[in-house]
Parts: C-alpha cells; sequence; structure tokens
C-alpha cells in the first residue's frame, strides 16, 4: 500500500467490546469471563483492566482505542466521586499511552446504561436530567482533550422515543439543538481541535431514535446552525438498519462535506437488530473503502472495530484473532478499492456519463442562466428529443468483482 492508502488505516479497538463484554444478549446471562473481569473491588478492577488493556492493543497492533467512560470507570455515588474514579483511569491510561504510543481515536460518555436515563439525556422531560448529561460530557470532552482524542463521539442512545401519546418531538429536538450546541462551545472554549461527531442511528434501544440516518442528523445540524462544527460518525449496521447500504451513507455524507469516522462491522442481510459482528465480508468492506476514498480519505477520523464476539466465542484467542483478521480484510479491501481508483474504469464511466455538464449548454443550465421560460422556449423552437442511454449498471457490476 502506498502512503495515501496506509493513511487509511487507522484501526481501533474500542474498550466495551473488547473488555467489558462477556456475552450476554437480552435472552442469556455472560457466557465468558475474562481473565481481567474477576470480582472484587470495582476500582482496582478497573485499574487492572487499564493496564491489561493496553497489552491486548499491543498485540494486536492497534494503533488506536476508542471508550466511554462508564467502561473503564465505576460509576460512583454522585458525578464528582465517578469523576474521580476517571482521573485515576486516566493517569493510568496516560502512562500507557506513552509507553505503547497506542492513541485515542475518540472518547465518549455513556448517557445510555444508567436508569436515570431511560427517557433521555439530553432529551429527557426532566431539565435535571439534561444538566446531569452535560456534566458527564464536558468531563469526559476535557478526559478526550487532555489525552489528545482526534475526535469526541456522541451516539444519542436514549434520545428516541417509545410513543408519540407521551412524548413533545418538537420539544425534544430542541433541547438535542441545545445541547450539541453547548458541547461545540466548549469544545472551542478549551481548545480542542477534535472532531465533534454525531453517530447516527435508527432504532435500537427505543423505537425511533432522532440521530436516525445521515440525511436526519444533517437536516438537524442545519436547522441548529452546527453543519460546519460537527460530522458523523457512520456505522454499518446502522445504516443497514435504516434501510441503506453503508456506501450511501458514506457517500452523502461525504456530498455534505459530514464525513468523519467509521464503526467497522459486517452488514448482515439478515440483519434484525445491531449484531456488531466483526467484518469479514471482502466485496462489502472493498466498496465501503472505495467510498472513503471518494469522500476524501478517513482524514482525521478512524476504523473503530463496534464489533463483538459472537457469545460462542468463549476463547480469548478468539478476541485476538477478531481484530487481527478484520484489519487484515479492512487492509484487501483497500487493495481493491485503490485497484479501483487506479484502474479508473469506474470513475470514467461516471465522468462519461455525466459530461453533458460541461458542455456551455449544461453549465448554462446549471448556473442557472437559463430560466423555466427559456429553457422551455429552447426546447420547443429546437424540436428536442432526448435520447435514453444505458447507464451499462451489469457491466459494472461485474467489473468490480474482476477487481476483487
Ligand atoms: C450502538 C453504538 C454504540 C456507539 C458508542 C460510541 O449501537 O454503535 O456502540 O458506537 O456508544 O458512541
Ligand atoms: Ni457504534
Ligand atoms: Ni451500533
Ligand atoms: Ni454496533
Amino acid at each position: 500500500l502506498g502512503k495515501r492508502m496506509e493513511d487509511q488505516l487507522r484501526f481501533a479497538t474500542c474498550y466495551w467490546h473488547s473488555f467489558g463484554w462477556g456475552g450476554t444478549d437480552p435472552f442469556g446471562e455472560p457466557s465468558f469471563v475474562r481473565p481481567w473481569h474477576g470480582a472484587g473491588d470495582p476500582m482496582a478492577m478497573a485499574l487492572h483492566k487499564a493496564d491489561v488493556a493496553f497489552d491486548l492493543f499491543r498485540l494486536i497492533d492497534s494503533p488506536f482505542f476508542t471508550f466511554h467512560d462508564r467502561d473503564v470507570a465505576p460509576e460512583g455515588a454522585t458525578l464528582r466521586e465517578s469523576n474521580e474514579h476517571l482521573k485515576r483511569i486516566e493517569g493510568v491510561f496516560e502512562r500507557k499511552m506513552d509507553e505503547t504510543g497506542v492513541k485515542l481515536l475518540w472518547g465518549t460518555a455513556n448517557l445510555f446504561s444508567n436508569r436515570r436515563y431511560l427517557a433521555g439525556a439530553a432529551t429527557n422531560p426532566d431539565p435535571d436530567v439534561f444538566a446531569y448529561a452535560a456534566a458527564q460530557v464536558k468531563n469526559v470532552l476535557e478526559m478526550t482533550h487532555r489525552l489528545n482524542g482526534h475526535n469526541y463521539v456522541l451516539w444519542g442512545g436514549r434520545e428516541g422515543y417509545e410513543t408519540l401519546l407521551n412524548t413533545d418531538l418538537k420539544r425534544e429536538l430542541a433541547q438535542l439543538g441545545r445541547f450539541l450546541n453547548l458541547v461545540v462551545e466548549h469544545k472551542h472554549k478549551i481548545g480542542f481541535k477534535g472532531q465533534i461527531l454525531i453517530e447516527p442511528k435508527p432504532a435500537e434501544p427505543t423505537k425511533h431514535q432522532y440521530d436516525y440516518d445521515v440525511g436526519t442528523v444533517y437536516g438537524f445540524l442545519k436547522a441548529h446552525g452546527l453543519e460546519n462544527e460537527v460530522k458523523v460518525n457512520l456505522e454499518q449496521n446502522h445504516a443497514l438498519l435504516a434501510g441503506h447500504t453503508f456506501e450511501h451513507e458514506i457517500a452523502l455524507a461525504g456530498a455534505l462535506g459530514i464525513f468523519g469516522s467509521l464503526d467497522m462491522n459486517r452488514g448482515d442481510e439478515m440483519l434484525g437488530w445491531d449484531t456488531d459482528q466483526f467484518p469479514n465480508n471482502l466485496p462489502q468492506v472493498a466498496m465501503t473503502m472505495y467510498e472513503v476514498l471518494k469522500a476524501g480519505g478517513i482524514g482525521q477520523g478512524g476504523l473503530n472495530f463496534d464489533a463483538k464476539l459472537r457469545r460462542q466465542s468463549i476463547d480469548p484467542d478468539d478476541l485476538v484473532w477478531a481484530h487481527a483478521t478484520a484489519m487484515d480484510l479492512c487492509a484487501r479491501a483497500l487493495l481493491v478499492a485503490e485497484k479501483m481508483v487506479q484502474d479508473g474504469a469506474l470513475q470514467r464511466h461516471v465522468d462519461t456519463r455525466y459530461q453533458g455538464w460541461n458542455t456551455p449548454r449544461g453549465q448554462a443550465i446549471l448556473q442557472g442562466e437559463r430560466s423555466l421560460e427559456t429553457l422551455a422556449r429552447e426546447v420547443e423552437a429546437e424540436g428536442l428529443e432526448p435520447q435514453p442511454r444505458s447507464s451499462q449498471q451489469e457491466r459494472l457490476e461485474h467489473l468490480v468483482n474482476s477487481y476483487i
């Protein structure tokens, strides 16, 4: 891979799935206990886990990691106490990041697990919950800044509703807009240079999530004057749940200028919920990487494996296999995407298809020099009868297979 391609491989291991997860699902208790899970004093365990975490990052050669505040330190009786716990972990992270060279892709606040957030964080009918969430984000944003995080992510975990019978949708959206403005304001105040990213998802855990997809998030950002301040962190599973392909979401975000970063997992045709399987489908990831390149590259974002083992993967070796093979897959996919770019046949076809727009007439129409009236007059006077042309879809689909 050349330099430009190497720059795309900003892999990240997520703390919550690599360390936190024990194989639970809505019907089942934990199915495996890791050596670093253990019982005992939660703070002592958290410190131990933080130490071990970097061994794993090193073992799988992960250049970055990602975390939620509540994955890494136990919640205390008050926010102040929780923040003190987190501060101690930050000390370990600092030392370990220094020792290993592993960097922070992004930090985020868990505004969804605790029952105080069951009716939302920023969108909660209770202003005290809004205030609490704001205080929690302030703390993690500052921690992310001190650890030189490249981004800060907000996934609106409980920002949604079950029924409109008990929900003031308009008010809740306004609260969400206010919240995000506060976050952006604070980012500038402390001089954090990372990107603020919203992670869209259409459903789960609430029936209807406000940050449904890229289009919805863009409309929301526009409505609150934030389209130049906030970008998106896209996830394969979330795109599919919204009825889109991952490529569609990446291309749309790229076109709107809000493409930020990726949560990688497998988009399964059988998907009914966010299964978070590790990416392992070459053609799918190849198309993902092709769109990433077309959107201008991954930039300061990254490829975060927001993915967990299947419940039957009791053997911890599988955790290593999962990450190592997912990285390998992404690199191969990138080689395929690079071939698509280098060969240029796909792009040439697109260029040819739209070349009419580069003619003086196309330009005049595009730049609004022709009104509806002039256009109508010309069409009638010239007796125009446009001839449909083939979009060559079948040939192109086959061409893609030949690169793989
Ligand atoms: C859930 C999301 C979640 C986020 C994480 C970071 O479906 O994918 O895991 O990625 O909270 O914002
Ligand atoms: Ni995610
Ligand atoms: Ni997800
Ligand atoms: Ni997921």
